[in-house]
């Protein structure tokens, strides 16, 4: 039981992303999946998400919700800046491997 509740909560630290300093919140690209796959935010603050595409292909980020659209080319780096959003879920995708690439953000 003990070691079933520390899996359930080593899995619940790990699959959201976490603010730096500049509450930049970083998501990782790996073989066409987002890692994490869920950032969770507070509602009613501007953030910045960085997308590091540690894949060797370029990917599309895309999100019809946050109104975003960016190629962001193999092993490169970009900033997406998102203005305050409303409680609520806004998925994202890479459109290059939307089967696999998908993600979202939750506010609270
Ligand atoms: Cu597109």
């Amino acid at each position: 039981m003990r070691s079933f509740l520390f899996a359930a909560l080593l899995l619940t630290a790990s699959s959201a992303a976490i603010a730096d300093q500049h509450n930049n919140y970083t998501v990782v690209i790996k073989d066409h999946k987002f890692e994490p796959a869920v950032v969770e935010v507070p509602a009613g603050q501007a953030f910045t998400l960085l997308v590091d595409n540690q894949d060797k292909t370029a990917e599309e980020f895309e999100s019809h919700e946050l109104k975003r659209e960016k190629i962001i080319a193999g092993n490169t780096k970009a900033k997406i800046k998102i203005n305050a959003l409303k409680a609520g879920e806004y998925p994202f995708f890479g459109e290059f491997n939307e089967k696999t690439a998908q993600g979202k953000i939750i506010a609270k």
